[in-house]
């Protein structure tokens, strides 16, 4: 049988271990992380997707909540670490839907590790009493991933994130995109332009390299450091860095690439969703 290996990824108490019970009454394995006293808690349960008539066996990965890629926390770069690895074929981002934004902006960042992302808007039932209505098919066209109403609490989606997963799993690579400023397109474009002239064999798609790239990204850095294309590739990804540096003022990088999710998240968040009444809101 087919093994599909999923990590979910999502900010503390979105629903996460919730969501997980609602998916499969399956075995759990609970071990450690490699290395560090985080709980790993591994599910696993047989899935027979009904369209394509295959049987699956799912290992979903419930990897320690985080509010960024960063490494601030233990959690975090626990976390970080293991959506660097190839330890797993998808990402399933839990989003809590009454909490858009700033989750989404998680959600940026794990649209930018180049590995295929689906995002549950978790606590849909919740979000509808208060007023909040998200347009997910438009969220899915933004974000370029599908986007499903998932509730741990009236099983609403539950169906469908499974049919996604499978999915998401036969297609053969990343679908998500991310729009930055013109001036970060302009060099991705460039770059990228450079990697298909070269036939660059990557395991990443080209524009999530690029990205990879312009973000001075250590991990790729060292792999790409000893390759013959490294001495002609330096000087474009200079040049792009000097470019980016002038229109975007005095920024380091990080903050550049940082007030870019910022702006991605909020753009999106803007487009997708609206409150119907502040009822909820206005009671506390
Ligand atoms: P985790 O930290 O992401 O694993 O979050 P949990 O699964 O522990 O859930 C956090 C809290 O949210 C718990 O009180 C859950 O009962 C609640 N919860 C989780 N999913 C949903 C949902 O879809 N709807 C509602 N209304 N509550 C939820
Ligand atoms: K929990």
């Amino acid at each position: 049988m087919e093994k599909i290996i999923v990590a979910l990824a999502g900010q503390p108490n979105v629903g996460k271990s919730s969501l997980i019970n609602a998916i499969s009454n399956a075995k759990l394995k609970v071990g450690n992380f490699s290395g560090v006293t985080v709980d790993k808690t591994e599910v696993i349960f047989n899935l027979c997707d009904e369209v394509s008539c295959r049987d699956y066996e799912v290992h979903i990965i419930d990897l320690p909540g985080a509010y960024s890629l960063t490494e601030y926390t233990i959690e975090e770069k626990v976390t970080k670490s293991f959506l660097q690895s190839d330890e797993y074929d998808l990402i399933v981002n839990v989003v809590d839907s009454t909490n858009l934004q700033r989750n989404l902006l998680f959600t940026t960042q794990l649209l930018e590790t180049g590995k295929k992302v689906i995002v549950a808007l978790n606590m849909s039932d919740e979000a509808e009493k208060e007023g909040i209505e998200i347009d997910e098919k438009q969220l899915s066209a933004i974000l370029g991933v599908p986007c499903i109403k998932t509730s741990a609490n009236t099983k609403e989606g539950i169906e469908e994130l499974k049919h996604a997963i499978v999915e998401v799993y036969e297609k053969s690579e990343t679908t998500a995109k991310i729009i930055y400023s013109d001036p970060i397109e302009e060099e991705i474009a460039h770059i990228v332009a450079f990697l298909k002239e070269k036939n660059y064999k990557s395991n990443l798609p080209y524009r999530h390299l690029a990205v990879k790239l312009l973000q001075e990204d250590t991990d790729v850095y060292k792999k790409m450091h000893d390759e013959p294309i490294w001495i002609e590739l330096l000087p474009i990804i200079r040049e792009a860095l000097q470019h980016i540096y002038l229109h975007m003022g005095t920024k380091n990088l990080e903050e550049i690439f940082a007030d870019e999710h910022f702006a991605f998240a909020k753009g999106a968040k803007m487009e997708v969703m609206s409150v119907k009444s502040m009822r909820a809101k206005n009671l506390t």
